[in-house]
């Protein structure tokens, strides 16, 4: 087996070239690789040693999937200050990405280059963890405070030519890179420079207050994780300590992190967003089409969303709607998206112009004939959906994709009305659609492989967030959202304000608190999926009395100023009402409910809980592949907290039998729904999720 680091000599320098792939990852072979080769290079003949990566990128971090398994030395950290030790000077080439431990590599070398377009970054933060080899000792000591601070607390990795701007790199070549490194290197041994140790560096003075200051955005930002905070803990260290002792101070951070079960949530997200994007009975070389052009109909709330994911790609879209005058509210949502970024400084305003003059409006379906996909997006009524497909199926080319963004319908029943039901497949974005990541990809019964895997990709190009769904009402998100929702209206009816499972869910880590999203989304989305039921599909009717109520009296929440809240029309701050708070009172003794003080940890075990019972479900049917997918689309679509890992994860985080015993409580108090045979079995066999082999095992 070829070892994943080599060592050769060209002309005076030594060469030591990582070749690990796919990302060069800094695995216990690459590592125990590096230090003997360091060894070998300080140790002959040569002057200066080059550090570089073979394949697509520099190193991109530590290996994650080492971590949680028992440490291997060398550590990181250790083979690190053998590289800064070197009594020759070390040169780092850049290409890619230098992620987490590759860029503490380069910051623990003498003299750094990268070639154009390549980015370095410290998205540990992502992991649940902190740069652990030096990196939250040696940033701020080259480029300050407050970069350093952004780069370890956004986790976003930053293009060479900023890198060099912050002197975080000190040459950015246009190209051939490890030819001019090489150049690079016999100058500096021409010039007589020798090392340059970072850590003998002092971190440029700041404002203290920048630290207290920090932790208070993050209060918000980060609510509820521990390595944002302990970020900041090892630079505010590093102003006051010398590089040992603050190295010592990061590596004990590092621990505490690692060990928390926060990084073991946020490392199985990690793995569980590139597994989702895989479809196991999808051979990997299976055919994916070209989409180089995309057609939308219906340019509401979430047509105008998508045209942008897609413009924002580089896709041209055609928007079609019923006439000038819906095309027109269309665009005005478009602009007023774009022009709310631009004055925010997150898009330039040529940019905005650019990616507008992509989107064109019609009525007139001719204009989509040659479109590779289109995706139709008009009111959520299953019969104007075949009406749509029915003629998309004239119009459009051989080869076009038919998707269709419906939230619940039956995606065979749409797919049938066509002659080309294997061209067919549901596209369910999120709203916003132009900000939310997911896209849960829905296969019909006759999808064809070729349009699922096209799918997939066409997810990636739009940058969102694959998972994919079998057919079944709600899908994966909205299906599992359902016993949520009608958990909290329940509790509404027993005891509980609004506010207060609102405030229980929040605290619990969720972005907004179920009641909270009911008013964003529209109390009449539920109310009309739940109408559309067949009557023995509607289950427990009561529980949603009180926001049927609401309803019928016009309170549809924010886009009507009042729901559960009354919310401020400019601020959007959503107040408690009295009015509401009486009428659940009300309600309660109309249906002969007894109110009662009920628990915070009643409050989330019942709802999450009945999250994680569909969950099974919808696993044990096989509509969803795997529990990680189940996760990705909760952390995507639904606000679940990262930090803990999803509603799968998190289930047997706190442990099944817990699990189990409390969803059988419920439904004897409450029936709140029978648990799942797949929580029963796992139980009974002292199981795991994670154990869990599948439905085709
Ligand atoms: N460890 C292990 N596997 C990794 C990996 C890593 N660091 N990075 C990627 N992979 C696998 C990934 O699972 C996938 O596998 C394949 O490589 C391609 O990845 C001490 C503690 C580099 C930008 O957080 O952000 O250093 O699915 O599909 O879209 O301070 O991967 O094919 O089987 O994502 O082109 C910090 C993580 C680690 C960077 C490439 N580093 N990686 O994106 O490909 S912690 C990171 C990425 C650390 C030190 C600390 C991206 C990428 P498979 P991919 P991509
Ligand atoms: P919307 O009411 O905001 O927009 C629907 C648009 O379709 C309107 O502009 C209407 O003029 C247009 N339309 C209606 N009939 C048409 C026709 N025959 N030809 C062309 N255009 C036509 O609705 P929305 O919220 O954007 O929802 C659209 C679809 O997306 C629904 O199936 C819904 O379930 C689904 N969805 C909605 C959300 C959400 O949060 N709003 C999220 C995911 C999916």
């Amino acid at each position: 087996m070829s070892q994943p680091v080599s060592y050769r000599v060209v002309g005076n320098v030594g060469v030591i070239t990582i070749d690990n792939p796919p990302v060069n990852a800094f695995s216990h072979a690459v590592r125990t690789g590096l230090r003997d080769a360091v060894e070998t290079a300080t140790a002959d003949a040569t002057g200066i040693v080059l550090i570089a990566c073979a394949g697509r990128t520099f190193v991109a971090g530590a290996d994650i999937s080492e971590f949680g398994k028992p440490p291997a030395d060398p550590w990181l950290p250790e083979v690190l200050d053998l590289v800064e030790a070197s009594h020759k000077p070390v040169v780092t080439a850049v290409h890619g990405t230098a992620l987490g431990g590759g860029f503490e590599l380069v910051l623990a070398s003498h003299y750094r280059c990268a070639v154009a377009g390549a980015r370095v970054g410290l998205p540990e933060v992502h992991l649940g963890l902190l740069p652990g080899a030096g990196g939250t000792q040696r940033t701020p000591r080259l480029a300050g405070v407050e970069a350093a601070l952004d780069l370890m607390l956004s986790g976003k990795p930053i293009r060479a030519a900023e890198a060099e701007s912050l002197g975080l790199i000190d040459r950015v070549f246009e190209d051939n890179l490890e030819a001019n490194a090489l150049a690079w290197c016999e100058e500096l041994l021409a010039a007589g420079e020798g090392p340059r140790k970072v850590s003998e560096k002092t971190v440029p003075t700041v404002d203290t207050a920048v630290f207290e200051a920090t932790r208070k955005t993050l209060a918000k930002r980060a609510r509820g994780q521990l390595a944002p905070f302990k970020i900041v803990d090892c630079v505010e260290e590093a102003t006051r300590a010398d590089f040992a002792s603050g190295a010592e101070f990061e590596r004990e951070r590092f621990r505490e992190c690692l060990e928390s079960p926060q990084s073991a949530a946020m490392r199985h997200l990690f793995f569980a967003e590139r597994e989702a994007a895989k479809v196991s009975d999808l051979p990997k070389e299976t055919p994916v089409r070209e989409i180089r052009s995309v057609g939308i109909i219906g340019g509401g709330t979430m047509g105008g969303g998508i045209a942008m994911s897609c413009a924002n790609a580089g896709l041209p879209v055609h928007l079609l709607e019923v006439d000038a005058a819906a095309l027109e509210r269309g665009f005005s949502i478009i602009k007023g998206n774009y022009s709310t970024t631009v004055s925010k400084g997150r898009l330039k305003a040529q940019d905005a112009e650019q990616r507008l003059g992509l989107i064109e409006g019609t009525a007139d379906y001719a204009a989509l004939a040659d479109v590779d996909v289109v995706i139709e997006a008009v009111f959520e009524d299953p019969e104007l959906k075949k009406t749509i497909f029915r003629k998309l199926d004239e119009v459009c080319k051989p080869g076009a994709i038919l998707a269709t963004n419906t939230s619940y319908q039956d995606v065979d029943a749409i797919a049938a009305v066509t002659s080309r039901p294997e061209d067919c497949i549901g596209l369910h974005f999120f709203s916003p659609a132009n900000v939310m990541r997911l896209l849960e990809v829905v296969r019909g019964e006759k999808t064809s492989g070729e349009v699922l895997a096209t799918a997939i990709r066409f997810a990636k190009t739009i940058r969102k967030v694959p998972a994919v769904s079998r057919v079944c009402y709600g899908f994966i998100g909205n299906r599992m959202v359902n016993p949520y929702m009608r958990e909290a209206q329940k509790l509404l009816l027993e005891g509980a304000m609004p506010e207060t499972v609102d405030a229980a869910l929040f605290d619990f880590g969720m972005a907004m608190g179920p009641v909270a999203v009911s008013d964003l989304a529209g109390l009449d989305i539920g109310y009309k999926a739940r109408q559309a039921l067949p009557p023995e599909a509607r289950g427990d009717e009561t529980a949603f009395r009180v926001v049927d109520t609401l309803v019928e009296a016009g309170r549809l929440g924010q886009k009507t100023g009042a729901g559960f809240y009354t919310s401020d029309p400019a601020t959007r701050a959503a107040a408690p009402d009295p009015n509401v708070a009486k009428l659940i009172v009300e309600t309660s003794e109309a249906l002969g409910i007894e109110r009662r003080d009920i628990e915070d940890t009643e409050i989330v075990e019942r709802c999450v809980f009945s999250l994680v019972n569909e969950g099974m479900k919808i696993l044990e049917e096989g509509v969803a592949q795997r529990p990680g997918d189940i996760d990705i689309v909760y952390l995507y679509g639904y606000g679940f907290p990262v930090f803990r890992g999803g509603p799968m994860f998190y289930a047997d985080a706190v442990g099944l039998p817990h699990v189990l015993e409390r969803v059988r409580e419920f439904h004897e108090r409450f029936n709140s729904g029978e648990p799942a045979a797949l929580l029963e079995s796992l139980v009974a066999d002292g199981k795991r999720l994670a154990d869990w082999a599948g439905t085709d095992a």
